[in-house]
C-alpha cells in the first residue's frame, strides 16, 4: 500500500455520501493532485469502486473484500480496549504475529489479515482462512486480573461474538462451550485464548478469532461442507465487513470490561441461555479421554458439569464437544 493510500481511503470512506475533489485531498495531505490521482488509480486496481466525476471529484461507491488500516483504525479508536491495529494482506497466522509483536511494549492491539496461510485452531488443528471471505484476527489485551480468572475470559468473549453476529443474522446464533459460535448446527466462528505470564502476573492475553463472514456454501470443502457455515448464508445480503468489525469490537469491548469487573456468576444465566449443548447426547473429549453423556449445567466458575452414561457427574474445564 502506498504511503498515502491509508489517508486517501479514510477520507473517501468518511465522505461516502458526497464527492470530494482531488484538490481538497491534495491540500489535506500536502501532496500534488497528480499524486492523488496515482493513489486513486492504485486503489481502483485493488478493487475499490471509486467514481470520478469531472468538476466534482471522487466518491467511494464500494470497497473490495479487503482490510484497509485507514478505515479500521478510526473504528477501533471509538472503543477503549485497543491502542493500535496491524493490518495485513497475508500472514501465516495472526496469532503468531500477535505473539511476535508482544516484545518490548505493553500495548493492547489488534492484528487483522485478509488471509492466513497457516491459520490454526486448538491443538494445532488447521483453521481454514481463505482470502477475503472471513474475519481472521487476534486481540492482545492486558487484563490486570489474577490467573484464576482467565478460565472465564472465553465465556465473556463468546457472548460478545455471539451478540455481534446475531445483529447480522436472521437465524439464532448460539455458543458451544467453551469457544465456538454456531448458527443452525454449524460452526460460524472458532476462537482460542492463549496467555503469557511472568512472576508478577498476566503479561498478555492473546485471543485469536476466526469468523466466516462472506463464504458461499460451495466455499466449504471436505469435512467443512457439513460442519461450517458463514454469516452471509444466514443474511439476506453480503456482510459489510467494516460494519461487522465495528459491531464486534464494540461488543468485545463491552464484554472485556465486564470480565475485568464482574464474576462469571453475573453472566452465568445469560451464557446458559445462549448455549446449544442442552438436551442432547454428546461426546466430550478432554485430555485424550472420551466420554459419552449429556451436559447438565455450567457452574459459578464456568466449568461444565456433565453426566456420563453410567449417571456419574463430571466437571470439565475445557473439552471438545461433538454435537
Ligand atoms: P478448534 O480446534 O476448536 O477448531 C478447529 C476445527 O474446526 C478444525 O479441525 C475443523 O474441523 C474446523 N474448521 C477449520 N476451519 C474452519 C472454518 N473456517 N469454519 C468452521 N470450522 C472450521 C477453533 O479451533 C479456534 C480457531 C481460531 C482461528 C483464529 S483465526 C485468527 C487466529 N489465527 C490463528 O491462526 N488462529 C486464530
Amino acid at each position: 500500500m502506498s504511503k498515502y493510500s491509508k489517508d486517501v481511503i479514510q477520507m473517501l470512506y468518511e465522505h461516502q455520501s458526497e464527492y470530494i475533489s482531488g484538490q481538497y485531498i491534495a491540500t489535506q495531505l500536502s501532496i500534488s493532485r497528480t499524486a492523488v490521482k496515482k493513489v486513486i488509480d492504485r486503489l481502483k486496481e485493488e478493487g475499490c469502486h471509486i467514481e470520478s466525476v469531472n468538476q466534482r471529484g471522487y466518491r467511494l461507491i464500494d470497497l473490495p473484500d479487503k482490510w484497509y488500516s485507514g478505515i479500521v483504525l478510526p473504528l477501533i479508536q471509538q472503543q477503549d480496549c485497543f491502542d493500535h491495529v496491524e493490518v495485513h494482506s497475508s500472514v501465516d497466522s495472526t496469532q503468531l504475529l500477535a505473539k511476535q509483536l508482544l516484545v518490548g511494549n505493553n500495548d493492547s492491539y489488534l492484528v487483522l489479515s485478509d488471509e492466513q496461510t497457516k491459520g490454526r485452531g486448538r491443538f494445532n488443528r488447521p483453521w481454514n482462512s481463505s482470502r477475503g471471505k472471513g474475519l481472521w484476527m487476534s486481540l492482545v489485551l492486558r487484563p490486570q486480573v489474577p490467573f484464576s480468572m482467565i478460565t472465564t475470559f472465553n465465556l465473556f468473549i463468546a457472548l460478545g461474538i455471539r451478540d455481534a453476529i446475531q445483529q447480522f443474522s436472521l437465524d439464532p446464533v448460539t455458543v458451544k462451550w467453551p469457544n465456538d459460535v454456531y448458527i443452525d448446527g454449524r460452526k460460524v466462528c472458532g476462537f482460542l485464548t492463549e496467555m503469557v505470564a511472568n512472576n508478577d502476573g498476566i503479561e498478555a492475553v492473546i485471543c485469536g478469532i476466526g469468523i466466516n463472514m462472506n463464504h458461499y456454501a460451495e466455499d466449504f470443502e471436505g469435512e467443512l461442507s457439513s460442519k461450517a457455515t458463514s454469516m452471509r448464508l444466514h443474511a439476506n445480503e453480503k456482510i459489510n465487513r467494516y460494519a461487522f468489525l465495528q459491531r464486534l469490537i464494540k461488543e468485545i469491548n463491552y464484554r472485556y470490561n465486564q470480565f475485568v469487573k464482574q464474576p462469571f456468576s453475573d453472566i452465568r444465566e445469560e451464557y446458559i441461555e445462549a448455549s446449544n449443548i442442552w438436551n442432547k447426547s454428546l461426546r466430550f473429549t478432554e485430555n485424550d479421554e472420551t466420554i459419552d453423556g449429556r451436559a447438565i449445567d455450567i457452574d459459578q466458575d464456568g466449568f461444565l458439569i456433565i453426566e456420563d452414561k453410567q449417571g456419574q457427574q463430571r466437571k470439565l474445564m475445557s473439552a471438545d464437544i461433538e454435537l
